[in-house]
């Protein structure tokens, strides 16, 4: 059976790999699992047929069989769970791994994004150049101690796992505004997630979604 994912028909992120498909992309390329795509537009996320699938009317979403998954988080461990390739299979080291894939999207991911929307959306109220750098210390906070934690190693805990995947997309999301230049460990770990050929082939197929749409404008 080969899963189908949804992502953005025409993605904001002008096929830079932000938009949270393609961490799903990823995982089923880590795996070796092939894939189908279902694109999505803005007006179709929101209609029934999606809201069926996705309670809140976003992408991705990921259907396999009878089963229908929204929330990346939720579709990285399942993919996961069921390869070997992204959760070690010693329990204790799986548990660290998932408490990574916790710790990416409730602790480290939460202040990133919260920059991101004042940064995209705020620009032009009164108090967004008071508030700019409130909102750089709390992410500075986390990636002093992500730093810290990470050290030297390569990956956060051992070998690659569905953690880094989901950490790399989650600072991958600080591109534009270069904070991660004061962290060059973090930049590195960055770096060596990009260089994997299962994200390469990820990147290449969310952005080859991009220019099609493009030369079809
Ligand atoms: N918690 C959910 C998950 O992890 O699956 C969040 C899913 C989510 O935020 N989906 C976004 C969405 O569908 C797309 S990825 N938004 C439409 C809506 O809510 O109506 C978020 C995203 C969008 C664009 C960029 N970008 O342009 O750089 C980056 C990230």
């Amino acid at each position: 059976m080969i899963p189908t994912i949804t992502a953005f028909e025409n993605s904001p992120d002008r096929g830079r790999g932000q938009a949270r498909d393609m961490r799903v992309r990823w995982a089923l390329e880590e795996v070796g699992r092939p894939y189908n795509v279902r694109l999505v537009s803005f007006e179709a996320m929101k209609e029934p047929g999606h809201l069926a699938l996705h309670p809140f009317g976003q992408i991705p979403t990921f259907e396999d069989g009878d089963l229908v998954l929204f929330e990346t988080g939720a579709i990285v461990l399942h993919i996961a769970e069921h390869h070997d390739a992204l959760l070690p299979t010693k329990a204790n080291a799986r548990a660290r791994a998932i408490a990574w894939m916790f710790a990416a999207l409730n602790t480290v991911e939460p202040p990133i994004v919260d920059l991101g929307m004042a940064t995209l959306l705020e620009r032009d109220e009164s108090w967004y150049e008071e508030r700019l750098p409130i909102l750089r210390d709390r992410v500075s906070v986390r990636l002093d101690e992500l730093s810290h934690r990470l050290g030297e190693a390569d990956w956060l805990d051992g070998a690659f796992s569905a953690g880094d995947l989901l950490m790399v997309t989650v600072l991958r999301r600080l591109t534009a505004s270069r904070i991660l230049d004061d962290y060059p460990n973090l930049s590195s770990y960055v770096a060596r997630g990009e260089a994997r050929p299962a994200f390469r082939r990820a990147f290449d197929a969310q952005l080859a979604v991009f220019n099609a749409a493009s030369t079809g404008r």
